[in-house]
């Protein structure tokens, strides 16, 4: 191991003072002796194991439920690195402030020392982090989404001093000692005070996204927030697409999408459905692998009719936060299939029945489920190099405006549709619900410095790139006059795929050009054999000029705030569209 790792974890016990130090070797007898010990001191609680073998039941302290925005800080040497899409803190600051949250906060617990790699164990584009935690749940939940233990050690030996730390302690769990961290110049990260996913599993938000994202700006490549799905087409050609959906927008859905047209060879298979890492390889493709290795999703809504596969994924070996529990140890959330029980056991382990008009499990409940285990996984999803990108899907939760799917006139073009891309907030993180937001490339809670520098190392991306992926942006929440959805969504997703893959492979004319995109035509979605009448259809792929004309002036004024920093080219994209939308008769 690299002496680098064994005198860093030195110096964070001699600030944290564990009662004891535990090195994970991610082993099943090491997993198996944790939950024991988690069971007894009711961190988990046994679910009925008949029904959810070697599963468990993990409820939160009820100020922790979900990743914390506004406590989320990058520490570079200024704040203009940092960009106005971050909360920035000076190093300097953060040393003074947070540190001393460290100082004992270890006395009387165990410190684990968690090696892990993410990306396949044999990827050149793997990496490989430590996470010091005095948390027993959260090695748990890091076996299961990363590759834990002697495959990182292993990686170790031959990328010697190229590892990132993360010390994470639980501290005091109150929300005015909280604080994640992210250090782009050391490539390190602090987390205090939360034992929530997004907060304290440091391999996902905190170093697949914040660090990488710097390292890739560095090193040439790209850490996204991106699905990866493997499409198969009647003729067995098979295709690669990337989704960017803001948290909690289904992009764990559309990844695990059961085609309702498996029987005439358009299949589905999931590569990741959170984190991709992107390289340009010497065919001039994007390369992408998934650098986890399991599921987070979020649980109310997932169902046999929404997500199959997720339904039989989290059958076993999952461990469930935040979710109610039936009388005889069976989970249940909102929006699961079947009745609702008359009477449960609530996220916070009160007794609960439908009168009580709460919800029983938390809105943003999740799972923690091996990917292995996904019926629908590619074949592919650990390919040393990666699967090669033909397709980005840029998604939000738009009411109104953005129709259910367009593609981007090139390159330059499909980097503006993300930079611009808006989403109404959801539960998955803390605030209000509801409202619209940009969240350039689902990347805005996200991204480790500048936005407008991210937007260049976009542009330069796919210069580097001769055929770089094709970008679309979809949008599966316009609802209709009675405010209802629109699009059916889930399964039916496919409709949108296929048109997607015959746009890409050149096979189809089934679309129209529009000021803001290439759209589809009505038959190209099905939308007749879907039922929809011929105004709900022309609504799901209208432009409305006037919409758009504001839609643009309010892009345009969210790009200002970039200033100098942000690329010429995106500003003369929004010029070029407010041009082609003036051209429409109003
Ligand atoms: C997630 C998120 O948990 O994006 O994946 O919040
Ligand atoms: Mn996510």
């Amino acid at each position: 191991m690299a002496s680098s790792v064994e005198a860093w974890v030195d110096e964070v016990s001699q600030t944290t003072h564990p009662d004891k130090v535990v090195w994970c070797d991610g082993s099943d007898a090491e997993n198996e002796r944790l939950i024991g010990q988690m069971l007894s001191d009711d961190t988990l609680l046994e679910l009925n194991q008949d029904v959810h073998p070697n599963s468990y039941l993990h409820r939160s302290n009820p100020h922790d439920v979900a990743r914390t925005e506004h406590l989320t800080f990058i520490c570079s040497t200024t704040r203009e690195e940092a960009g106005p899409n971050n909360n920035w803190m000076p190093p300097a600051e953060a040393q003074e402030r947070v540190w001393p949250l460290f100082k004992d906060a270890m006395r009387g617990r165990t410190m684990y020392v968690v090696p892990y790699l993410m990306g396949p164990a044999e990827s050149p584009y793997s990496k490989v982090g430590i996470e010091v935690t005095d948390s027993a749940y959260v090695v748990a939940n890091m076996r299961i989404m990363t590759r834990m233990g002697q495959v990182a050690l292993d990686r170790l030996e031959h990328d010697g001093d190229d590892w990132v730390p993360g010390l994470h302690s639980l501290g005091d769990l109150s929300p005015d000692r909280r604080f994640i961290l992210h250090f782009p110049d050391t490539r390190q990260i602090w987390s205090v005070g939360s034992g929530y996913g997004g907060n304290a599993l440091l391999g996902k938000k905190c170093y697949a996204l914040r660090i990488a994202s710097v390292m890739g700006r560095d090193q040439g490549w790209m850490a996204e927030h991106l699905l990866i799905l493997e499409l198969q087409a009647p003729d067995g050609d098979v295709m690669y697409v990337a989704g960017a959906f803001p948290s909690a927008c289904g992009k764990t859905n559309l990844a695990m999408l059961r085609s309702p047209f498996e029987d005439q060879g358009w299949r589905v298979r999931t590569v990741g459905e959170d984190i991709c890492w992107i390289n340009v390889g010497p065919d001039g493709r994007f390369w992408a692998i998934n650098p986890e290795s399991g599921y987070f999703g979020v649980a109310p809504g997932t169902s046999y009719h929404t997500n199959p596969n997720a339904m039989e994924t989290v059958q076993s070996n999952t461990i469930f936060t935040n979710v109610a529990v039936t009388d005889d140890g069976r989970v249940w959330w909102e929006g699961m299939d079947g009745p609702v029980p008359s009477q449960l056991t609530d996220w916070l382990g009160n007794p609960w029945t439908p009168e009580d008009g709460t919800p029983a499990a938390h809105p943003n409940s999740r799972f923690t489920t091996p990917a292995t285990q996904n019926p629908a996984l590619s074949s592919h999803w650990e390919d040393t190099k990666g699967v090669p990108i033909s397709a980005i899907l840029f998604g939000g939760r738009r009411s109104t405006t953005v129709p259910l799917i367009y593609r981007s006139f090139d390159w330059a073009h499909g980097v503006y549709v993300g930079a611009t891309m808006a989403s109404e907030t959801t539960a998955a993180a803390t605030g209000a619900v509801g409202v619209l937001r940009r969240d350039p490339m689902a990347m805005l809670p996200f991204l480790g410095y500048n936005m407008a520098d991210y937007w260049r190392h976009w542009l330069d991306m796919g210069s580097r790139a001769s055929n770089p992926p094709a970008i679309f942006q979809v949008n599966w929440f316009q609802r209709g006059e009675d405010g209802k959805f629109i699009w059916p969504g889930f399964g039916q997703n496919m409709r949108v795929l296929r048109w997607v893959y015959e746009q890409v492979r050149g096979k189809n004319g089934n679309s129209r050009e529009t000021p803001v995109g290439i759209v589809p035509t009505a038959s190209a979605i099905g939308a007749e054999e879907l039922g929809l009448s011929s105004q709900q259809a022309d609504a799901l792929l209208a432009i409305d000029r006037d919409a758009w004309l504001k839609e643009v002036e309010d892009q345009g004024a969210y790009l200002d705030q970039y200033g100098e920093r942000l690329p010429a080219e995106l500003r003369a994209q929004q010029r070029r569209l407010l041009d082609r939308l003036q051209k429409v008769p109003a």
